[in-house]
């Protein structure tokens, strides 16, 4: 039988950033701290809707405006894009990349027309999306299959989405207000076609 860890065992925290932000509003040591309270009250309603909101201590976030959530995507994407492209840039040795992930980033990589990584006004990136729609694609699908784990089945679950999210929340204040409108039918769940439409990414893949 399992049982859960008792808070007082976690290591202490080291420092601010090991605190974690629970969906209650209150600040945990760490982790650890947040797992040992989210087991004791497994069963409970409280424990199921308790889950991890963001990395950092509990702080307060500035709402987001509508404006600033229509440029969340464009931002968002880019980086997802850049991020492919340097893991591909390393991947000579360490298998990040799997052979046929590869050489869709490949086909990305050698554009010449590729925005280069940096910072961009959000009307280039507006047009560069635009323009280049094709090389925005893979990286919304290949984000959601590295998120989509437990279990791999085609909707994103919080706790799965929470890699992505998590960080991201104390640095993008539109990141929770993006991700719930995701879920187009709020049944909690983002599914892949949720998923690439709130990317701006049309239905069909290939
Ligand atoms: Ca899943
Ligand atoms: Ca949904």
């Amino acid at each position: 039988m399992c049982v859960c860890q008792d808070p007082s065992t976690c290591p202490a925290a080291e420092g601010e950033f090991e605190h974690v932000c629970g969906t209650d509003n209150k600040t945990f040591d760490s982790s650890c701290q947040f797992f040992a309270t989210k087991c004791a009250l497994e069963g409970t309603k409280k424990g199921h809707k308790l889950h991890i909101d963001y990395i950092g201590p509990c702080k307060y976030i500035e709402p987001c405006m509508d404006s600033e959530l229509n440029e969340f995507p464009l931002r968002m994407r880019d980086w997802l894009k850049n991020v492919l492209v340097t893991l591909y840039e390393r991947d000579e040795d360490n298998n990040l990349l799997t052979e046929k992930q590869k050489l869709r980033v490949k086909k990305i990589y050698e554009n010449e027309k590729r925005l280069q990584a940096g910072e961009h006004s959000l009307d280039l990136l507006a047009h560069d999306f635009e323009k280049n729609y094709n090389m925005y694609i893979f990286p919304v699908h290949w984000q959601f299959g590295q998120l989509d784990q437990h279990p791999v089945d085609g909707y994103l679950t919080h706790t799965e989405l929470s890699p992505l999210r998590a960080p991201l929340i104390p640095m993008e204040h539109c990141t929770t207000r993006f991700f719930e409108q995701c879920d187009a039918d709020s049944d909690k769940y983002i599914a892949l076609d949720e998923w690439a439409k709130c990317f701006g990414i049309k239905d069909q893949f290939d």
